[in-house]
């Protein structure tokens, strides 16, 4: 076993301290206080009067030398060759102009099937038209409940700003949506997915949402014939399709449309077999992200940490799934485990001294001030450093643009976040809901994630879009409060047990005096008037590549699916596992499509 040496700490009531460097007792991993304060090694001193929290992680269920032994074999021929020529039939039956309400039906199941990435261009010019024909007055189908509603959930998701009052011609002239309406199940259903589209103000849209949710809870309760349509109706009853991780609603998908009575068999067959294509991209991904990790040791080195490596992967697919961005994956997974592994320094294991200098420090970004560090700051921010520094010299390579004073800035501002919910845990204060949020849409660390995506996913930086991301504009400043609320609503009832600053629910129960499940209704509410400003800021022109555009809503919805039923990260249910497996270890089987 390695022999630390002896670092003094500058703080003068921590003196004289080193840090176990490993776990060797693995099973107290989860133990709590003092198992979690040990000495490993006779020449190393341990303070014991230090209190450290324990979070109480499980030990990750993922062994690296199978993560390292995932494979797939649907890579090269004869699955590219197949997967080729139906892709061609695919996009030919994108170019037969055929009727309109065909073709949005058509772009809407390439999209739920996860393969409409393959037909960008045709997608484009087809809704192109489709807005032309808007604004001429030119449409076909006022009268349709289901082609309007498909039309307006397509055109605002690729950021065409169609009004609401495309839905008027469906009310009566009370001004209420038609009580006829009821009986067109699938109208309903589409107009329902539609109105999670909405805007600040848009009362039709929040009409419309009551109205179609009121008649689809009904329909739920029934008895019916149609079973492909009840499970669409549930399926989007639980979750709907603007807030569902991208990955996960394809495989889900691919299934449900398995059942569909007069289902597109080319459709599905090219469906199947590209999820198990880009499946064996990410198997790829997870290889390369397990040999990092492995070779860093901080799940050793750190023990105190969650080592949660499939989980993080699993985010970064929930923001950029297509198969060409490999390169974002790998390297969005590596600042996802830095991310954890800080935070839970700052609220599980380290005294707030600590962390006030090591939040100096990582602000400096100056290795030269890592001696001033305890051994386990030593290996955070020596990781942190060397990895992010590796992003920074890649883009200094390809694009000739040295971003490491933005990415250096991104996790300041994090750990500057950090302590100050530290300071505020060991206060024992609790801030208002809104003073809390000022804050906690940083801590969450969705700037961090999604500044680094810009930089890692834009191919050709830009003065004016690098200004603009630093800044944080709202895009980025929502989809991290969405991020924020909804892992507060997953996660908070294990923090405040273990010891932890209060989050937006304690925040707001005690600025109130809520009950606990009020205070909860209140931020699910925060969420849903969150996702209209969201929705309205990928309406307005940012200096961004429509790929970037696109990543703060799929982190919100990422959020939302990893946080529905409780903390899915840190705890590694059945439900992750469960996703974990579909989504990278077991292909879909193709002999059943
Ligand atoms: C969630 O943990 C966590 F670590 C995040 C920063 C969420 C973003 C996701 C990543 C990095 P926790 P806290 C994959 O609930 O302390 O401990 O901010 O975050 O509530
Ligand atoms: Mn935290
Ligand atoms: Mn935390
Ligand atoms: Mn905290
Ligand atoms: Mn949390």
């Amino acid at each position: 076993m390695a022999l630390y040496q002896l670092a003094p700490f500058p703080i003068s009531t921590v003196t004289k301290r080193t840090f176990s460097s490993r776990n060797s007792l693995g099973s107290s991993r989860n133990g709590c206080f003092p198992s979690q304060v040990r000495c490993m090694v006779a020449t190393e001193t341990c303070d014991q009067s230090i209190a450290r929290r324990s979070g109480n992680y499980p030990t990750p269920f993922w062994d690296h030398k199978f993560l390292q032994s995932l494979t797939s074999e649907y890579v090269g021929e004869p699955y590219t060759g197949q997967a080729n020529k139906l892709k061609e039939t695919v996009r030919d039956m994108l170019e037969k102009p055929l009727d309109a309400v065909y073709q949005l039906e058509l772009i809407d199941n390439l999209q739920r099937l996860g393969v409409a990435y393959h037909f960008e261009l045709e997608i484009k010019s087809i809704l192109e038209s489709r807005w032309n024909d808007y604004k001429k007055d030119n449409r076909e189908m006022k009268e349709d409940l289901y082609g309007t509603s498909v039309e307006f959930r397509l055109l605002r998701q690729h950021g065409y700003n169609v009004p609401q009052d495309v839905f008027n011609s469906f009310k009566d002239e009370q001004g209420n949506f038609k009580n006829c309406l009821r009986d067109d199940v699938k109208g309903m259903l589409n107009l329902y997915e539609a109105s999670y589209y909405l805007v600040n103000g848009e009362s039709i849209l929040e009409e419309a949402r009551d109205f179609s949710e009121k008649h689809l809870k009904e329909y739920s309760k029934e008895q019916n014939e149609d079973h492909y349509l009840s499970l669409l109706v549930n399926h989007s009853l639980e979750l709907p399709l603007h807030w569902r991780m991208q990955r996960m609603e394809a495989r889900w998908f691919i299934d449900a449309y398995g059942r569909k009575r007069d289902l597109n068999p080319i459709l599905l067959e090219f469906a199947g077999l590209d999820f198990n294509m880009v499946q064996a991209k990410y198997q790829e991904d997870i290889r390369h992200a397990s040999r990092w990790w492995t070779s860093m040791d901080l799940g050793n080195k750190l023990f105190y940490t969650r080592d949660r490596l499939m989980e993080n992967t699993l985010w970064t697919v929930g923001e950029v799934f297509e198969p060409q961005f490999g390169y974002y994956r790998k390297m969005a997974t590596r600042v996802n485990a830095l991310i954890t592994t800080l935070d839970d320094a700052y609220d599980v294991y380290g005294t707030l001294e600590e962390l006030e200098v090591f939040t100096d420090v990582i602000e400096s970004w100056d290795i030269n001030a890592l001696d001033q560090l305890p051994y386990y700051m030593k290996i955070s921010f020596f990781a942190l450093f060397q990895s992010i520094n590796e992003i920074g010299y890649n883009i200094l390579k390809e694009q000739g643009i040295n971003v490491v004073p933005s990415l250096k800035k991104l996790w300041g501002d994090l750990c500057r976040a950090f302590l100050k919910e530290a300071k505020w845990y060991y206060a024992g204060y609790t801030p208002t809901l809104q003073e809390y949020l000022d804050n906690a849409w940083l801590s969450i660390s969705g700037q961090v994630i999604l500044g680094h995506a810009f930089f890692l996913v834009t191919n050709q930086l830009t003065e004016e879009a690098v200004r603009c991301c630093m800044e944080y504009p709202d895009l980025i400043r929502y989809s991290s409060t969405i991020l924020r609320l909804a892992d507060d609503l997953g996660t908070s009832s294990d923090e405040i047990a273990r010891g932890d600053n209060p989050k937006s629910i304690q925040c707001y129960m005690h600025e109130t005096g809520a009950t606990e499940q009020e205070a909860r209704e209140h931020v699910r509410y925060l969420i849903h008037e969150t996702w209209k400003k969201l929705n309205a800021e990928i309406l307005k022109p940012y200096p961004f590549s429509k790929k970037f555009m696109g990543i703060p809503m799929d982190l919100a919805r990422t959020a939302q699916c990893f946080y529905e039923a409780g903390d899915a990260y840190g705890i590694q249910d059945q439900e992750t596992h469960g996703r974990l497996v579909s989504l990278f270890v077991k292909p879909i089987p193709l002999q059943d499509i």
